[in-house]
Parts: structure tokens; C-alpha cells; sequence
């Protein structure tokens, strides 16, 4: 069974609503912000961030994207990924990762510059330019 590893209203969001949309089982891990900056989990985690998720053998998949593009692959029957290899799977790889990598990165930003700066003035300045001219 997979395990979600979930801290409430994060990004791990996106994750939990797709394993329900594939109706397969799965456990919810509830952390807190504290769990998720602890050093133990960087095991499950490399980056210290969630979603993570972990598999029946002992793995840990990290990163929106990839988790998405696993979870998708790994279960055809409920038809949310376009046939691996054609061309729109392609273009869904091309949407999945700009979101992943810079909507995503930049709401982060936006929101909570100061996991990027180790002080405010430099939190002021990061998310100020996240927010454009
Ligand atoms: N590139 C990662 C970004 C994940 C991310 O930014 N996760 C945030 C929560 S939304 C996190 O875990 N932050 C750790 C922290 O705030 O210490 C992905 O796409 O999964």
C-alpha cells in the first residue's frame, strides 16, 4: 500500500487528490512542518520536502511531477494518462513539469519566501520579485 507522506493545506494536496481519483489504497502519514524539516526524513525525502511517496518495497518517490507521472503510468486502467510514448503523453509531460517546476516554485515564493533567505531583508527582496516589476 502506498503512503502518502501529508502535512495539512501543503503542497502534498495534489497527491492525495490523485490517489483518490485512482481508488487505490493508500495511508495518509499526517506530519507537522517540524517532521518534515526534521534530518530523519531526508531518508524518505532528499530535499527535506513533501509530497513524498512511499512504496510497498521500502522506496520513497520525492517531486510533484515525478509522483504524478508514476502514479498515472503505474495504474491504466483509470485512464488519466495518455498512452505512454505518443504525443500527447508528451505534451502532458510538458504541462505536468512547467507547472511542477516553475508555477509551483514560484507560489512558493510568493507565499513563503523565507525558506530561501536566511533573512528578512533578503525574504522581502526574494518575495517581492516573485510577485513580477
Ligand atoms: N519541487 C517540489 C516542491 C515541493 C515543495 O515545495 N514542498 C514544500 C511544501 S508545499 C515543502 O515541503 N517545504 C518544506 C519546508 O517548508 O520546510 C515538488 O514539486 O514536489
Amino acid at each position: 500500500m502506498y503512503k502518502l507522506y501529508n502535512v495539512k493545506a501543503w503542497g502534498s494536496l495534489a497527491i492525495h487528490c490523485l490517489l483518490e481519483e485512482l481508488e487505490v489504497p493508500y495511508t495518509n502519514i499526517w506530519m507537522t512542518g517540524d517532521q518534515v524539516r526534521a534530518p530523519e526524513f531526508l531518508a524518505i525525502s532528499p530535499l527535506g520536502q513533501i509530497p513524498a511517496l512511499g512504496l510497498d518495497d521500502g522506496r520513497s518517490l520525492f517531486e510533484s511531477a515525478a509522483i504524478v507521472s508514476f502514479l498515472v503510468v503505474a495504474h491504466p486502467e483509470r485512464g488519466l494518462s495518455p498512452k505512454t510514448g505518443s504525443g500527447d503523453f508528451g505534451e502532458f509531460l510538458s504541462w505536468l513539469h512547467f507547472m511542477s517546476t516553475n508555477l509551483y516554485m514560484t507560489n512558493n515564493i510568493a507565499f513563503g519566501g523565507s525558506i530561501y533567505a536566511s533573512d528578512p531583508a533578503q525574504d522581502a527582496f526574494i518575495t517581492a520579485r516573485a510577485w513580477g516589476p
